[in-house]
Formats: C-alpha cells, sequence, structure tokens
C-alpha cells in the first residue's frame, strides 16, 4: 500500500496491521504534535499498562501546512540516525520498534512518563547533575564512533553518502544561517527589537562570520550529528529512581561539523538562562556549558586510543577538539539569533511578561559568540560573556 497520512482515527488499525498491538486490546489515540514538522501520535490501553508513540513524517512543514512542502523522507533520515546511536548509545534515545518505509512512519517507545527539557526549564525546574553531561556523552559516541576516527574509510564514505539529506540541510543553511541576516518573510521579530534586528541586518562583519559557519556547516563532514539538537528534543525523568535522558528527533541528521550539535544546546542552555534571570528562577543554569563540554571532551578522548586511523596523533586531537570548541560557540550563536529574529522563536522567550531585555541580551550574546568564537576558548569565557 502506497503513503497515506495518518489520522488519531487510523492508528489503532495501522498499530494492528503492522504487528505491533495484538487484536484484543482497546486502544486509546491521542495527537500530541509539539514541533515544527511531524505528527505525534500516543496510543495506549485502557488501563495504561502499555503505550507506544507513532511519528509520522508530512509532506510538508506540519506549522507551515501544504504551502511549505517538504519530503516525508525525512523520517528515513531519522530511522537511520536511530539505527547508528543504537549501536553506541542505546540508553540515550528512546526504544524504535519499527521503521514503515512506505509510510514514513516510526513506531516507538513511549515516553510520556518523561517530559520535554524546554518544558521543566521553562516551568522553573533546573537540569539535574546529569543532564548535560550525558548530552556530551551523547555527542561524543554519535560522532566518534561516525568520524574517520571511528569508522573505516570506506565505509564511512557510504555513511556520507547514505545520509546525504538536501532539504532539511537546505532548511538550516536558510532558517539558521542565512535569513536573519537579510530580509526574508520568514524572519519575525518583536517591535521593541526593531532597531536591532535591523542593525544585524547591516552588520558586514557579523555576516561574513555566519557565512564562514554556513559554509562550515555545508562543507566538514566530520561526523553524523543529530541535527536540531535543542532543548525540545531531549527528554528528561525518572524511571525506578535513576535519572533518565532520552534524545529524539534526530531527522535533520547528516554528517556535518560536530560543533553543531553542541552548539544548538549550549544556545539553548543559554536562552534558558536568559528567561531564568527574567523570572527570578535561576538554578544550575550557568554550570550546563561546562557540564555538556566536560561530558563531550572526556568521553571523546576516553574514546580516541580506539581509533582507526592511528595517524591522527594525541596533538592532533588537541586540535581537533579546539576547534569544535569554537565552532559550537559560534553556532550556538547563529541558533540564538534565529530564535530572536529568524523563524521558529523559543517559549523560553516569547512567554516571558516582557520578552524584550532578555531577547535583546540574548542578541546580543548569540552576534560576540559568532564574531569572537575563535577567542572563547574555555567554557568559562562563554558564562562571563552570558553574565
Ligand atoms: C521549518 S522548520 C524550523 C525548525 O524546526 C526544526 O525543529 C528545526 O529547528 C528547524 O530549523
Ligand atoms: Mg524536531
Amino acid at each position: 500500500m502506497g503513503y497515506r497520512i495518518l489520522e488519531t482515527e487510523d492508528v489503532p488499525a495501522y498499530l494492528r496491521e503492522r504487528g505491533h498491538w495484538d487484536d484484543t486490546d482497546d486502544i486509546r489515540v491521542r495527537e500530541v504534535s509539539d514541533g515544527n514538522m511531524n505528527r505525534v501520535f500516543l496510543a495506549s490501553n485502557g488501563d495504561g499498562t502499555r503505550g507506544l508513540a507513532v511519528k509520522q513524517a508530512l509532506p510538508w512543514v506540519r506549522v507551515a501546512g501544504p504551502s511549505w512542502p517538504m519530503s516525508p523522507e525525512r523520517a528515513d533520515a531519522e530511522a537511520r540516525a536511530y539505527e547508528q546511536v543504537a549501536r553506541v548509545a542505546p540508553d540515550k534515545i528512546p526504544a524504535v520498534h519499527g521503521y514503515d518505509a512506505d509510510n514514513y512512519a516510526l513506531v516507538m517507545e513511549d515516553m510520556s512518563d518523561l517530559q520535554v527539557l524546554r518544558t521543566v526549564l521553562n516551568e522553573g525546574g533546573s537540569y539535574g547533575p546529569d543532564t548535560s553531561r550525558r548530552i556530551g556523552e551523547f555527542v561524543a559516541q554519535l560522532t566518534f564512533a561516525t568520524s574517520d576516527f571511528g569508522m573505516e574509510s570506506a565505509e564511512r564514505k557510504a555513511l556520507i553518502a547514505a545520509s546525504v539529506s538536501p532539504e532539511l540541510c537546505r532548511i538550516t543553511e536558510d532558517v539558521v544561517l542565512s535569513e536573519p541576516y537579510v530580509e526574508h518573510e520568514h524572519n519575525h521579530w518583536h517591535p521593541g527589537l526593531d532597531a536591532l534586528a535591523a542593525e544585524f541586518r547591516a552588520d558586514t562583519r557579523l555576516r561574513t562570520e555566519v557565512a564562514d559557519l554556513r559554509h562550515t556547516f555545508m562543507t566538514s563532514a566530520q561526523a553524523l550529528l543529530h541535527g536540531d539538537l535543542h532543548t525540545g528534543s531531549i527528554m528528561v525523568g525518572e524511571r525506578e529512581d535513576a535519572p533518565v535522558v532520552r534524545v529524539f528527533d534526530p531527522e535533520f541528521s547528516f554528517v556535518g561539523p560536530i560543533g553543531y550539535d553542541l552548539g544548538l544546546y549550549w544556545a539553548n542552555v543559554l536562552v534558558a538562562q536568559a528567561r531564568a534571570r527574567a523570572l527570578g528562577t535561576v538554578t544550575d543554569h550557568a554550570a550546563q556549558l561546562r557540564l555538556t563540554w566536560e561530558g563531550f571532551e572526556t568521553e571523546f578522548r576516553r574514546l580516541w586510543p580506539a581509533r582507526v586511523d592511528t595517524f591522527f596523533d594525541d596533538a592532533y586531537l588537541d586540535r581537533f577538539l579546539a576547534r569544535v570548541r569554537s565552532d559550537s560557540a559560534g553556532f550556538a550563536g547563529t541558533e540564538i539569533v534565529r530564535r530572536v529574529i529568524g523563524f521558529a522563536h523559543l517559549t523560553d522567550l516569547t512567554t516571558l511578561p516582557d520578552p524584550v531585555p532578555a531577547s535583546r541580551s540574548a542578541l546580543l550574546l548569540g552576534r560576540e559568540l559568532i564574531v569572537r568564537r575563535a577567542e572563547l576558548t574555555r567554557t568559562e569565557d562563554i558564562e562571563e560573556l552570558a553574565r
């Protein structure tokens, strides 16, 4: 059967047809679509002891509708990324029960007992001791394994070819890495930021630095990335009294610069911190850049002795990590800027009683991260800037 767009009422039969649910149970379904791109349904039985999530890619951007067509093949990229992560960090992603390539639909673990990290932070909660360190580890585990350090050259070339994702990369190249710096119909901002948005569009130095990051994004095939690692792509909570962190939604996955994943997470940490400062609800925000980097660097260095190509020596590792760190700072800056004056704003800022002061500081911080990324050699330097 060909591609059919699932509605809530189709999901029980769909799960049965695909062999995910036996016939006797009553299946209750609700749509919980939240991201910009896809539909997500949660199915559970009557007493709530069994649940599954169904995620389907639509042939357009969900929040825009058919006026912004988008190939549903992005679900293939997501399924491939989950397969790669499952080899090296299975504890950090949801269990995938099946991928239906005809319908671009994934059937996955129900994570409704966990909470989206952005929601936790927006409600005044904290990260807890492990979240950012585990995110750093996640990035190290996925990227080491899929880099030329973790994978034989020929196998890697095949991975690069299989992971080419032009449409989704184009979204990032547009909405993150160029549109906010020019006039574009996607851009919007709070009227209180008119002057600053105009300043950003007129800032030729900023534009050249963003062009450099954009070119790095387009050409630096370092490793397989998640590709959209913001705090809305992370679930947190507890299971059996132990903290749980799950990274999901890797549909923007492709082989690119590692600093893009770290930078996206850092940007979202910094925006959450701007919100908490505005509301006087700061908890453990200030430690998170450092914890992310420590988690990443420690894990990457731990894996390094197992590299497949020892021509890359220890001195090269130091140089490589320094480059990843400055890329991360720069990409963090671009993610902050687009979330304030570009497309797809963040509730962290939009739900503030007065979003302007925090958005303004975030924009200025974003600019500094972009133009001064080479000097920001320690996460403390970024923290200082944020203060
Ligand atoms: C058109 S999609 C806009 C954004 O949503 C996704 O989550 C990505 O962040 C993308 O840039
Ligand atoms: Mg998403």
